[in-house]
């Protein structure tokens, strides 16, 4: 396959970018924080997806350089956003392989070093899958994580063939709601349901809770009603290039 021929060279090159995506606090209606989210601009086949060429980057061995590029290039850019919005907190998405690297914290912790941020500025999004491989690469990964002070979210939450009992011993930030469960409020009562009490759920473990995928103002309202603490979505906006978000957010000093 030609893209897997190339892969190497874009990570290398830099070819690969990153967009962000606006997440919004429902305690005041401003902006939280950004979902940094790769793209490939490839020069014949246009925009490619991450659900093509992350699984490609797994395979190939190359998701620790892909992790690391895109941690750079975050770190760069939220250093420069911090002199507009000093609360402003970056997601970025890990993939389970990467917890197989020891070096996986003290390599983010380097990052943000060189770019002056602090660990809390940064919320790093794992799938309920790496929590159920049972490995001492991945429990020492996770555990250093947090004693380092970085925030973790439960990305995809709610889509796993998880059990909760994690919950009461890892030291989790936050939830993000999976946006199977955004896209049914209001018209499925099982649904509606299910995200009250996981809402509930969350507030009871001072874990705070993120909608993603929230498209119409039906869903924003029940969300907002219901309690939840951030919204996420193409109501609010795409994910945007760098400079399109600096815009939208008057983060340009
Ligand atoms: O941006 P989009 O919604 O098309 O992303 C599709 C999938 O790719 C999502 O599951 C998202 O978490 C994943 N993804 C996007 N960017 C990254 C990244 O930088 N690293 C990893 N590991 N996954 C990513
Ligand atoms: O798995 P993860 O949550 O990281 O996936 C993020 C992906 O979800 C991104 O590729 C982004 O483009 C997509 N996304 C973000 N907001 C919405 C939305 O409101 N609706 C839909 N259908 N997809 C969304
Ligand atoms: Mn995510
Ligand atoms: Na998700």
């Amino acid at each position: 396959q030609l893209i897997a021929a190339q892969l190497p060279l874009a990570i290398k090159s830099a070819e690969l970018t990153a967009v962000y995506q606006p997440i919004i606090s429902t305690h005041g209606n401003q902006l939280h924080g950004a979902e940094l989210l790769c793209r490939w601009p490839h020069p014949v086949f246009g925009m490619i997806s991450p659900d093509e060429f992350i699984p490609l980057a797994e395979e190939l061995g190359l998701i620790g350089q892909l992790g690391q590029l895109m941690l750079e290039q975050g770190c760069a850019q939220l250093a420069q956003w911090q002199l507009a919005a000093p609360d402003l907190v970056l997601s970025i998405n890990l993939s389970p392989l990467q917890f197989r690297d020891p070096e996986l914290c003290s390599q983010i912790f380097a990052c943000i070093e060189r770019h002056g941020l602090a660990p809390w500025q940064l919320e790093l999004e794992i799938t309920e899958g790496v929590l159920m491989e049972n490995a001492d690469e991945i429990e020492s990964n996770l555990a250093n994580l947090i004693e380092a002070g970085f925030h973790l979210a439960i990305d995809d939450f709610g889509t796993g063939y998880c059990s909760l009992a994690y919950l009461p011993r890892l030291q989790v930030a936050t939830l993000k709601l999976d946006r199977s469960f955004t896209q049914e409020l209001v018209t499925n009562q099982a649904t509606t349901a299910i995200v009250r009490s996981v809402i509930g759920l969350g507030h009871e473990l001072g874990i705070r809770i993120t909608a993603e995928g929230v498209e119409t103002v039906e869903q924003q309202a029940w969300l907002v009603q219901a309690g939840c603490d951030r919204l996420q979505g193409f109501l609010f906006s795409r994910p945007l290039p760098p400079e399109e978000f600096a815009r939208s957010y008057q983060l340009l000093v």
